[in-house]
């Protein structure tokens, strides 16, 4: 009895002297904590702090990323036309150039207003999926629904959003509200739309792709946990999608589900479907039934020339990633510490190392801190779009890197987050967890007001 004392007599002395010291140094960062993408880093705190090129990039490499960058900035043009290295827009699209939804190499938004253009957010179509996961396209409208067409077409018809108020509590008192999005799609000019599922997405911000590219497969399968074997309530996993260029499945890395396996194949299926260029990974005009397409003039067989589309996806793999502010600030620290102490670090992985690049050595072998695991997960009811691609299921979604988040405001002018732009700041993202990340928002609602406040703090540095 009297050792059992004594013993826990030290052991509270102990504790006093790590906490008075703690409290004396305060927290400290880790060495080249602020360095997210490693050596591909820049230290950018302006509007165009995600437009940079890795400083670590080969001089050949850097003219590369030059002429990407306009092919990515430039509006596509309606062909025949004199710029022949720019036409093909169409007959059906999106926006006239990739960074119409991802401006400044941002996030995109939802629109404000009906019928708005260049925001950023777009409704994938599907009546259901293959044996092995495919998304089986509309009849008439395909996998995406395209508000924008060349003249003499129709376009395939659009989309307005109405908002639900959901209201909550923190369990100190203070009330938030959610907006739950409902979509509906009406001037429909095809028939009638045989998809019965619906999956709104804006546009990622573009840093770092390459870097996620690099990871190793081998270093996903070490962080999946398929049947939750650990018990501790996170079960992510690796979804497999069909590579075009091989015809066979493989890791998805890319897109709101990781719904594509490379840079290279996420860059081609937006030049086929976003913008109406084809290429040799998408040869297929998109068409609507009513238009004959071969009457229509096109920008070439195929539209981007696999050189070009070349420069394009050496700029998107090839962003520098922002380096942190302030992130040897104490409140920054102390929301850092709650980052891992709520789990949000389970599926927002600090720290990944990337393995070889099969063509950008820059990007081998990097300490990067992305803040994701790339798997999926089922983030709940509220979440839940029903649509599902390959492995991912109508609930789940890739964890979404949260480098340069903190930044949006400053690139995009806006605080929109999530897959569908719903969240209106950082804590409404939050809130809106659930399913596997529901014991995380709980444990966030349960914070007291300045710890939510050291908490966003962290993520706003990121
Ligand atoms: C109409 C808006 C729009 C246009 C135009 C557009 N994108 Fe995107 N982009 C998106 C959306 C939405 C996603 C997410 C797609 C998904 O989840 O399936 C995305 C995803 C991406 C990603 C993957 C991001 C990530 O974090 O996984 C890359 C890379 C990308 N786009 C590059 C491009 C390039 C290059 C172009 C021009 C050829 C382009 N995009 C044009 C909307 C757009
Ligand atoms: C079970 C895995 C998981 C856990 C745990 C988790 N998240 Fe997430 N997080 C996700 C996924 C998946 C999304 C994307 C959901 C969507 O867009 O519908 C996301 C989205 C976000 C976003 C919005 C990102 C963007 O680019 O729009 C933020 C911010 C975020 N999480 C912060 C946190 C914080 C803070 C915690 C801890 C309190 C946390 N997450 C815990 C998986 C997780
Ligand atoms: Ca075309
Ligand atoms: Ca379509
Ligand atoms: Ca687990």
């Amino acid at each position: 009895m009297n050792r059992r004392f004594t013993f826990y007599c030290l052991l509270l002395v102990v504790v006093l002297l790590a906490r008075c010291t703690k409290d004396q140094s305060g927290l400290l960062a880790e060495p080249d904590e602020e360095r997210s993408g490693g050596e591909t880093t820049v230290l950018a705190t302006s509007a165009t702090a995600f437009g940079f090129q890795a400083p670590n990039l080969s001089a050949a490499d850097g003219l590369t990323f030059f002429t990407g960058n306009s092919l990515f900035n430039q509006n596509w043009v309606t062909a025949p036309a004199s710029t022949t290295a720019r036409d093909g827009l169409g007959p059906l699209f999106n926006a006239r150039s990739c960074s119409g939804c991802h401006f400044r190499d941002g996030r995109g938004r939802p629109p404000n207003v009906t019928g708005e253009t260049s925001h950023g957010l777009l409704l994938r179509l599907s009546q259901g999926n293959t044996l092995a996961g495919d998304i089986i396209p509309d009849v008439y409208y395909g996998s995406q629904l395209q508000d924008q067409s060349i003249l003499g077409v129709p376009t395939e018809g659009s989309f307005s959003i109405t908002y639900e108020a959901i209201v909550g509590a923190f369990t100190d008192g203070r009330e938030y509200e959610l907006l739950q999005p409902r979509y509906e799609i009406s001037d429909l000019t095809q028939g009638p739309m045989s998809a019965t599922h619906i999956s709104p997405r804006v546009a990622n911000h573009m840093v770092g792709m390459g870097l996620l590219e690099a990871i190793d497969e081998a270093t996903l399968l070490s962080l999946a946990d398929p049947d939750d074997r650990d018990h501790d309530g996170i079960s992510g996993e690796v979804n497999y999608v069909y590579d075009v260029e091989t015809g066979k499945y493989r890791a998805g890395r890319f897109g709101w589900k990781a719904n594509q396996p490379s840079v290279r194949q996420q860059v081609a299926s937006a030049f086929a479907g976003d913008l109406g260029i084809t290429s040799e990974l998408f040869p297929v005009q998109n068409c609507p039934p009513s238009i004959d397409c071969d009457d229509l003039p096109d920008g070439g067989r195929p539209e981007i020339s696999r050189e070009t589309l070349e420069k394009v996806v050496l700029y998107s793999s090839t962003l520098a990633v922002p380096g942190r502010r302030d992130w040897e600030e104490q409140p920054v620290l102390r929301g850092r510490d709650l980052f891992g102490e709520l789990g949000c670090q389970t599926c927002h992985r600090s720290q990944l190392t990337t393995g070889a690049h099969p063509s950008i050595p820059e990007l081998s072998g990097q300490t990067i801190r992305p803040y994701t695991d790339l798997l999926l997960h089922d983030m709940g009811d509220g979440l839940a779009d029903g649509f599902s691609e390959f492995r991912a299921d109508g609930r789940e979604w890739r964890t979404p890197p949260l480098w340069g988040i903190g930044l949006f405001a400053i690139v995009n002018g806006h605080t929109r987050y999530l897959h569908d732009g719903r969240a209106r700041d950082l804590s409404e993202a939050i809130l809106w967890h659930g399913g596997e990340a529901e014991q995380s928002r709980a444990a966030f609602t349960a914070l007291t007001e300045t710890q939510r406040a050291d908490l966003l703090a962290f993520l706003n540095s990121l």
